[in-house]
């Protein structure tokens, strides 16, 4: 038996059944052993989310496809959640057209790098049609374009304890998510939406696209990226600032 097969049949049989006879504990130390615990799970009281996250992981092809959609089907009215950060930061890049701006990614990698957007749009891009789906209930298809994130991470090079990818933006609205959603092909750093330069209100200049999880997770006025084995020591240590505190989201908000 392979182990990807072993991975599946513990999570199918062994978890669940784990969770429910033999006790919660067993099934924590399982799941942590196979790398399954999202960094919100709370301990033994966070079982619900270990268990989502890990059913995810195992059941679900790493690269399944979010659906894409086609022209007609983009949706006159894009809202907007989260306005353009007042700092004055912001407000300098802004005023340089962008020029000023730089991503910088740095972190578990071979290469830490500074990258203009220039420099980003002549990496290889990919344009797509998804859906924005806001965890508060509305949604919105468009077309975005950007640098796949698996194409800027390998023009880097990711050293192998790599395990989160963490967004910083130019406001307070950092999030990280895993390898597996860094490195899927519909993971992009967008720079262009419904064909024009992304617009202010949108995150520009760079956005992250994850059409496979929740709006909040959709980092906009990205401007560092940084590649981790663990997110305990960011922030209050569960891997997002959505995730933080009181009424917080969950870290994985996989739709
Ligand atoms: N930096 C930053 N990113 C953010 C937000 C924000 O306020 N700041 N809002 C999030 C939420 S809740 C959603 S639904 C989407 C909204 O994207 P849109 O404004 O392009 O519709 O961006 C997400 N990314
Ligand atoms: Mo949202």
């Amino acid at each position: 038996m392979n182990k990807l097969m072993t991975r599946r049949k513990l999570i199918t049989t062994g978890l669940g059944v784990a969770a429910g006879a033999s006790g919660i504990a067993l099934a924590a130390r399982l799941a942590s052993q196979y790398g399954l615990i999202p960094p919100d799970n709370g301990g033994v009281f966070g079982i619900g989310e270990t268990l989502t996250y890990a059913a995810q992981r195992m059941l679900m092809s790493h690269h399944s496809l979010a659906r894409e959609f086609s022209r007609s089907e983009i949706s006159r009215v894009a809202p907007v959640n989260g306005d353009p950060p007042e700092t004055e930061v912001y407000q300098r890049v802004l005023h340089s057209g962008f020029a000023d701006w730089r991503l910088t990614v740095d972190g578990l990698v071979a290469r830490p790098s500074s990258f203009t957007l220039e420099q980003l749009k002549r990496l290889p891009s990919r344009t797509q049609i998804t859906l924005h789906a806001c965890e508060m209930g509305w949604s919105f298809i468009a077309e975005w374009t950007g640098v796949p994130l698996s194409d800027l991470l390998s023009s880097v090079g990711i050293l192998p304890q790599a395990r989160y990818v963490v967004l910083f933006p130019l406001d307070a609205w950092w999030e990280s998510i895993d390898m597996s959603d860094a490195l899927h092909p519909q993971t992009l750093l967008a720079y262009a939406m419904n064909g024009e330069q992304l617009p202010v209100p949108h995150g520009a200049p760079l956005r992250l696209r994850l059409p496979r999880q929740l709006g909040y997770k959709n980092t906009k006025y990205i401007s560092h990226i940084k590649v981790v084995d663990t997110v305990k020591n960011i922030g209050e240590g569960v891997g997002g600032s959505n995730s933080e505190g009181k009424g917080a989201y969950s870290w994985y908000a996989g739709m």
